[in-house]
């Protein structure tokens, strides 16, 4: 309509630099979806140690922002969506657990929403801004919280070595009050330079020498070479990065 009311000269020079264009692929501008910019989630990392367990459920205050536009000026809705990690047996989708009208103010949109979760529901959890125009065209940006215990560190509370020939095995009995599924690793260490980086990494899979699996006895078996007092220190660490006292074991090697 504005080229109609063109000069046909200044139509025909249009023409001429729309033909120019390397890529002009379809009509731009008639229906194009929305843009959602500058996604910004709060918090992004949550401790339940932080929270109120009640009931076993924990409540996470979030807040959401982000820029949203439409080139036709046609929005028709802008929401804050949490996805529900988990599935049904049938591995389906289940509906997201917040799906929330975010406040307009000017193209800033703002929603506070409340995520409510079993206590123990640790993991990532995928935040969308989602628009829609009047077309029906989405457009939407993704933040991801995550939702972690700090809890307790764990504990070594016996560590054993013994010795056949020039072969060590160490056994050591770990455990921590947020469970033994939060322990990530149990090593010894030589007491003499426990940060040289010579670690033997103690296992608890029922493999080889660990006896039994998930038992919280875990176990390694190493050859030195030589002779004397080998002092090791054993320890143990969990998913948010706690550590346990070190533990002693010595055993003599060799004659
Ligand atoms: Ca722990
Ligand atoms: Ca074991």
């Amino acid at each position: 309509m504005l080229r109609a009311s063109l000069p046909l000269g200044f139509a025909a020079a249009l023409l001429t630099l729309s033909a120019c264009d390397t890529a002009p692929g379809p009509a731009s501008g008639l229906n194009d979806a929305p843009t959602v910019s500058g996604l910004s989630v709060s918090p992004t990392l949550v401790y339940r140690d932080d929270l109120t367990v009640t009931n076993n459920r924990v409540r996470i205050p979030l807040t959401a922002s982000a820029t949203v536009s439409d080139p036709e000026n046609r929005l028709d809705s802008v929401l804050l969506v949490v996805e529900n990690p988990a599935t049904t047996s049938t591995g389906g989708a289940l509906p997201p657990l917040v799906r929330l009208p975010m406040t307009a103010s000017g193209g800033q949109y703002t929603a506070t929403a409340s995520l409510n979760l079993a206590a123990a529901a640790y993991g990532g959890y995928r935040v969308l801004v989602v628009a829609k125009d009047k077309d029906g065209r989405l457009g939407e940006a993704l933040a991801l919280l995550s939702y972690d215990v700090r809890g307790q560190a764990p504990t070594v509370s016996a560590a054993t070595a013994t010795v056949s020939g020039q072969s060590v095995t160490v056994v050591a009995t770990v455990s921590d009050p947020d469970g033994l599924a939060d322990v990530t690793r149990v090593e010894a260490v030589p007491a003499s330079d426990p940060n040289g980086g010579n670690t033997f990494v103690l296992f608890d899979n029922g493999q080889g020498v660990d006896e039994t699996a998930n038992d919280g006895r875990y176990t390694a078996r190493f050859e030195v070479q030589g002779s004397g007092t080998l002092r090791l220190l054993v320890r143990a660490y969990d998913r948010a990065g706690l550590k346990s006292a070190d533990v002693l074991v010595e055993a003599r090697v060799g004659s």
